[in-house]
């Protein structure tokens, strides 16, 4: 008698998930090289569980650092631009790894950058956009 009403809950929470859809999974694949992001612009569906395959082709360590909706890095990267990071990761030269994050919600062109003193001057920069 005690168990009806928890199976109840149970199946109107399965249904209200269910009737609502999630925000899903996004993946995508970024190559990081001196001086670039390749491909220099991506997307991802808003609010998704978005998993990120980087890979450092590079001679050096790098980062990629997605930024907050709205707002571009000014060189050279300081602590005002570290306040509006949205989400970032770090790789070290000739290394592979993924990365998960939750994209935002927002839809809108977000600026990617590596943050490395001289690389976004250099040109490491690339987009991701939330349709
Ligand atoms: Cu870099």
């Amino acid at each position: 008698m005690g168990k009806i009403p928890i199976i109840a809950v149970l199946v109107l929470g399965a249904g209200w998930i269910a009737a609502c859809g999630g925000p899903g999974t996004s993946e995508i694949s970024t190559a990081m090289t001196e001086f670039a992001f390749t491909p220099s612009s991506s997307s991802v569906s808003a609010g998704s569980e978005v998993t990120l395959t980087l890979t450092n082709d590079g001679t050096v360590d790098h980062n990629w650092v997605l930024m907050d909706a709205g707002y571009t890095v000014t060189t050279p990267f300081d602590d005002a631009d570290r306040a509006k990071v949205f989400a970032e990761t770090s790789l070290a030269a000739g290394d592979s790894a993924t990365f998960t994050f939750t994209a935002p919600s927002e839809a809108g062109t977000y600026q990617v950058v590596c943050s490395i003193p001289g690389h976004l001057e250099a040109g490491m920069e690339a987009s991701l956009t939330v349709p």
